[in-house]
């Protein structure tokens, strides 16, 4: 169905890889394009979590391809950026969590994708970094928006001005990464994070992720009213309900996301 999209599903879990083994799966507009008609596609009422990896156990996403991008003029350049950054906003702001198991390179674009994700995983040989000034460009694809607010300011300006990347365990040590995991494991982990939200209510999850984002830069008074508002729609729900009644009676809530 798709080109350089492999896609599994696994009960309530969905798996996206990123295939372009000659390139070590760097981006390019097909990818981009596919990725978009992914997300726009993808069903939240049915799925629960989506897991973002690379194909092979080299690289997750080594890039924008830089191939494409060599010859751009600036137009060209701009609308390169906003295309990217649009379809990582897309799955940025997904109605479900969104894992990132990185399993290799995550350079520039690939950084960036991870980035876009609510959380990162990534197997002990993975490596991050934005070496796009090396390349005369900035990081694009939102990578100067979100690497400060993950690890700071003084981190992300660290990182941007020198380009060179880190390895997995300084990606833990500063936060880029929730946990490193060998290689072999990198998968089954991401699929143990992904079921265990996928068991929790949908709605209350998919409640939480608009909370913690939309709030994230609101004055607090407005971030608290906006919580208050969304937390007074969880008891709309037969989710809280039932997971409230089994607690009281000591069983064990199936939710069904209504
Ligand atoms: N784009 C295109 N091709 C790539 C890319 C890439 N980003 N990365 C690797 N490849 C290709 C190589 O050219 C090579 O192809 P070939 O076999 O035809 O020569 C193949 O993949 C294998 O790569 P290497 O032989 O280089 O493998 P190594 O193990 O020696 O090195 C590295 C692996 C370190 C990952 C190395 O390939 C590398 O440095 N790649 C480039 C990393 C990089 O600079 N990434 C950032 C790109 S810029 C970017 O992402 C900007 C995002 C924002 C865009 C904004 C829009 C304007």
């Amino acid at each position: 169905m798709y080109e350089h999209l492999k896609i599994e599903e696994k009960g309530y879990v969905a798996i996206m890889t990123i295939s372009a083994p000659k390139s070590l799966n760097a981006l390019n507009s097909t990818i981009l394009k596919e990725m978009d008609d992914y997300l726009t596609s993808f069903d939240c009422n049915r799925l629960r979590c989506l897991i973002v990896t690379g194909d092979g156990e080299k690289s997750f996403v080594a890039g924008a391809d830089i191939s494409e991008m060599a010859g751009l003029t600036m137009l060209q350049g701009q609308a390169f950026g906003e295309r990217g950054s649009s379809v990582f906003r897309k799955l940025e702001t997904l109605h479900v969590p969104v894992i990132a198991a990185v399993n290799g390179f995550a350079l520039g674009g690939g950084c960036e994708l991870a980035m876009a994700c609510d959380i990162r995983i990534c197997s002990d040989n993975a490596k991050f970094g934005q070496p796009e000034v090396g390349l005369g460009i900035i990081p694009g694809f939102s990578g100067t928006v979100r690497l400060s607010r993950l690890v700071g300011m003084g981190m992300a300006k660290q990182l941007i001005y020198t380009g060179k990347p880190i390895k997995a365990d300084e990606a833990l040590r500063i936060g880029l990464v929730n946990a490193v995991v060998p290689q072999t494991e990198l998968m089954d982990r991401a699929m143990e994070l992904a079921n265990q939200i996928a068991a929790n209510a949908p709605l209350a999850v998919s409640a939480a992720k608009l909370c913690i984002d939309a709030e994230y830069d609101m004055p607090a008074e407005n971030a608290i009213a906006f919580e208050n508002s969304a937390f007074g729609r969880c008891f709309d729900t037969e989710d809280q309900k039932n997971g409230m009644q089994a607690f009281l009676t000591k069983g064990k809530c199936v939710f069904q996301g209504k």
